[in-house]
């Protein structure tokens, strides 16, 4: 490529790349569902779900959320940091290119977000978009570095600071006031995400603190959904002390299920695909369903318990009193 055509190209990626931004802040709904309560959580869950990916990859055990006293909110892992090596292609750092590219216009619309177990990797992106101030700081390559972000736009170069011998990311972002209701975070409502996200990652430290009142919770579970479970019922008398683990992969799918039966008459079953509560249920949730009933029948009708199909149990019948947790994993996941 001439010189001309490389700077051609490079202003065209960048009106491409503010149009993405623009594109966030004009309808961000698309990206987060709304611009309530709901909405600025689900910046940090965002931020979250980068640092759990780097957990699931093996490079990460713990997890720091702080909300700080001016309402900014801190994520910082122990991974391997984003690159700050130059990505040849967009000409910047590969965080740059992390913090500052949205993905494809109209592959992240609303309908799949929810699905995706986060934006599909550009989470990042998209809180950078929606908030006033953002800041970077990289533990990689035996130094700290840090870059500066205004709604999106880069406004530091990457800046080397200090030596620095370990190795992690932590993203400080400061929801743009003038595109949420309200810019006040909630420790309940970050915390209870926070432990499901415990659960359904098992071994992973998660911590929050609220430094404007100085609360503060842990969440580990090498149980996993296990232990999930045996939250769920905790306060009810339960028919078995361990609930029923197990887990299987198959091709692009990992699952995981855990169940136990309290005495109650209430089902209560959660299901997840990519740490994604999956309320409308899906095919991970019938084919268990399906399964249950189907193995309990054929377990009596084996063991003679009974002998007449017609006294064969409903589905109704082998979830009273269930409390269980699906979780699926696809690796790639195919939206519809
Ligand atoms: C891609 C490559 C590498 C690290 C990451 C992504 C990464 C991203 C995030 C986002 C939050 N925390 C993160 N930690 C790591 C590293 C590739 C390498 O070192 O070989």
């Amino acid at each position: 490529m001439s010189e001309e055509a490389k700077e051609k190209k490079y202003s065209a990626d960048s009106i491409q790349a503010l149009e993405g931004m623009e594109h966030v802040r004009m309808r961000p709904s698309m990206y987060i569902g709304d611009t309530g309560v709901r909405g600025l959580h689900h910046l940090v869950y965002e931020v979250v779900d980068n640092s759990i990916d780097e957990a699931l990859a093996g490079h990460c055990d713990a997890i720091k959320v702080d909300i700080n006293e001016d309402n900014s909110i801190t994520v910082e892992d122990n991974g391997r940091g984003i690159p700050i090596d130059l990505h040849k292609k967009e000409g910047v750092s590969a965080l740059e290119v992390v913090m500052t590219k949205i993905g494809a216009g109209g592959k992240f619309d609303n309908s799949n977000y929810k699905v995706s177990g986060g934006l599909n990797g550009v989470g990042a992106s998209v809180v950078n978009a929606l908030s006033g101030k953002m800041i970077a700081e990289i533990h990689r390559e035996g130094f700290l570095w840090k870059q500066e972000y205004q709604q999106g736009i880069t406004v530091t170069p990457l800046e080397q600071i200090e030596e620095s011998k370990k190795t992690g990311t932590q993203i400080t972002f400061w929801p743009d006031e003038t595109i949420f209701d309200h810019t006040d975070f909630n420790f309940e409502i970050l915390a209870h995400r926070l432990r499901e996200l415990a659960f359904l990652n098992k071994g992973i430290l998660i911590t929050i603190r609220d430094n404007r009142t100085e609360r503060f919770q842990e969440f580990k579970y090498d149980g996993g959904i296990a232990a999930f479970i045996k939250h769920i019922n905790e306060n009810k008398s339960v028919l078995h002390e361990t609930p029923v683990y197990f887990s299987g992969k198959s091709d692009d799918v990992e699952l995981e299920v855990a169940f136990q039966y309290n005495d109650s008459y209430t089902e209560r079953i959660y299901s997840f695909v990519n740490n994604i509560n999956t309320v409308e249920g899906g095919t991970h949730l019938t084919g268990f369903k399906g399964a249950l009933t189907r193995t309990l029948n054929s377990y009596m009708t084996a063991n003679k318990i009974t002998n007449d199909s017609k006294e064969n149990l409903s589905g109704e019948d082998v979830r009273e009193g269930m409390a269980a947790v699906i979780s699926a994993r696809v690796t790639n996941p195919q939206f519809e």
